[in-house]
């Protein structure tokens, strides 16, 4: 279960995050209603939660996920691997201080976003991309080590973050898409397979019993009821405009 979230509101800067595609410029007014939507389901599924007033100097620094990886035994401050986003973890530590007794950190030439970390109970998956490198997923497999968890490295070919693709709902369901319908380590779990034109909603959100999905991918949504949890369907389209995803928007513990 899961009590508080912390996120951090869109700046006006959005407009200039980073894209793969750059087809498409984010509508900020639009953002920030989408970002208030998404922290109403928050609360809906029964999270307190913290918001930090937007930072003008990073325009991807609502996709607050990629700066921290909080678990029930610690929490470790990232380093992340886009040069423009570094600087977003400034802060952070006092933040996270007031919730947790130890804060550690990823340090340089290690990098890694925690986009490309997913919590399966005591164990961590980490994607190996070009954001995430070997050093910084090895400063943080020992770090779990230390606070009696396991973490283990699969690498990425296509997306950008692990959980672009993947999204773990707990009871052994793992929703999955793409490069990691395959991967011989996830055979141990129930694969619900997202079809490669819904790829997008292959990043969605367990918290307490709901799971948070895009909206407007119908043939996902009936994937997860069928599997049994309530949803609640958002429209984040642009976020989508900068390859960020339901999970980037928060940081759940
Ligand atoms: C970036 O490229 O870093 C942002 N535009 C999107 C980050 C999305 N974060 C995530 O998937 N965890």
């Amino acid at each position: 279960m899961f009590t508080r979230a912390i996120v951090k509101k869109p700046c006006k800067n959005i407009v200039k995050g980073i894209s793969t595609t750059g087809a498409e410029i984010p509508d900020y007014e639009k953002a920030l209603a989408q970002h208030r939507d998404y922290i109403l389901a928050l609360k809906k599924c029964g999270l307190e939660i913290t918001i930090l007033e937007a930072d003008e100097n990073f325009p991807d620094s609502c996709f607050i996920e990629d700066i921290a990886l909080l678990t029930p035994h610690c929490c470790i401050i990232t380093n992340p691997g886009a040069a423009s986003r570094k600087g977003e973890i400034l802060g952070i530590k006092d933040i996270l201080g007031q919730f947790y007794p130890n804060v550690e950190k990823i340090e340089s030439p290690g990098t890694l976003e925690a986009g490309d970390v997913m919590m399966v109970g005591k164990h961590f998956c980490i994607g190996l991309s070009e954001r995430t490198n070997k050093i910084g997923a090895e400063q943080m497999i020992s770090i779990l080590k230390k606070y009696g968890m396991s973490a283990s490295t699969i690498i990425l070919r296509k997306v950008l973050h692990l959980k672009t693709g993947l999204s773990y709902i707990e009871d052994n369901n793992l929703i999955a898409c793409g490069e990691f319908l395959s991967i011989p380590e996830f055979k141990k779990f129930k694969i619900l397979e997202i079809p490669e034109t819904e790829a997008y909603a292959a990043n969605c959100v367990w918290i307490n019993g709901f799971v948070l999905i895009p909206k407007n991918y119908p043939v996902s949504k009936e994937i997860i009821k069928r599997a049994g949890y309530k949803t609640i369907e958002l429209d984040v389209s642009e976020f989508r405009k900068l390859d960020g995803g339901l999970s980037c928007l928060s940081l759940r513990f």
